[in-house]
């Protein structure tokens, strides 16, 4: 989605030159971009935009992308927000390596709104087994700012924005619940079977070729595995497409995460563990 100028309010970046990439390195969807512009062979440069310091709710981000989202693209002062609308502008400015084949574009936008409408559900996982609700929890404080913070899409104050705020508030309270977990795994549940009989078809996602599809399931995909999902177990064909991209270090070298997270995750593993709280202790698959 292309921000009108009068919706920037941070004005710098309308001279910003080439493809500028605010982003997160542990972010699902800043992943999926910048295994896309790997594919794609494009050089950018990297604005690192750190979720865990809360940078996305400061004025200057608010004032690029008015959701206090990642990622955001700014391509010769152009603000691009929303990854799959990112990938699909990259796409129509740079047709040298084809990820979105014209004759599927309308199968590919179908099963990436799919994707996009799973997002939540990625979240409530991850902030259920990945992230504690201590470490995850956003500050009150930060997410009334953003709700008050008056910022417009094409001219629009933002609809979507309220959503997310509400998730966080619920998430401050509540922390997630065994339900939202069921539901969640459940709507996955059903996206995998679809996914398990397209590759038991084909050699990827849309059919022999790779394409935008396999960069978008592959990072659903990677995150719950981490969440402690039996894709392995459970998914035959999804686990060879899954290890097969997962040979490719243009898709690896972006999911690889760091020492603190790995910390982070494996002591609330455990707890979960011994608790009997993991994911295959709520859901039955
Ligand atoms: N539909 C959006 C989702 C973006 C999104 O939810 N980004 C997350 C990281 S994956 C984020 O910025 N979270 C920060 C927050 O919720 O405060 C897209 O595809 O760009």
């Amino acid at each position: 989605m292309l921000l009108d100028h009068s919706d920037i309010q941070t004005k710098e970046v309308l001279n910003w030159k080439g493809f500028n990439l605010l982003h997160f390195a542990g972010s699902a969807c800043s992943q999926k971009l910048r295994i896309f512009l790997n594919l794609k062979e494009i050089d950018w440069i990297s604005h690192h935009i750190d979720l865990t310091k809360n940078e996305q709710f400061d004025s200057w981000y608010l004032g690029i992308n008015p959701r206090g989202l990642v990622p955001t693209l700014v391509h010769n002062g152009n603000v691009h927000i929303e990854s799959n609308d990112i990938m699909q502008y990259i796409e129509s400015v740079n047709t040298d390596v084809v990820l979105f084949p014209n004759e599927h574009i309308n199968e590919i936008i179908e099963s990436l709104e799919y994707e996009d409408s799973l997002h939540i559900d990625l979240r409530t996982l991850t902030f259920r087994f990945i992230v504690p609700h201590k470490l995850g929890k956003k500050d009150l404080k930060l997410l009334d700012e953003k709700e008050n913070f008056k910022g417009t899409i094409q001219g629009d104050l933002d609809r979507n924005k309220q959503k997310e705020i509400d998730f966080w508030k619920q998430h401050y309270k509540n922390g997630i619940t065994d339900d939202q977990v069921i539901k969640s795994a459940k709507n996955f549940i059903v996206a995998l079977d679809k996914l398990e009989k397209k590759l038991s078809e084909n050699k990827y996602i849309l059919n022999d070729n790779l394409s935008i599809l396999d960069v978008a399931w592959f990072i659903s995909i990677n995150r719950i595995i981490i969440t402690g999902f039996p894709v392995k177990y459970n998914y035959p064909n999804i686990k060879a497409w899954f290890q097969m991209l997962s040979s490719d270090n243009r898709f690896s070298r972006e999911v690889k995460g760091n020492m603190p997270l790995f910390i982070i995750k494996n002591t609330l593993g455990l707890y979960n563990f011994f608790k009997k709280r993991r994911l295959i202790d709520i859901v039955k698959f």
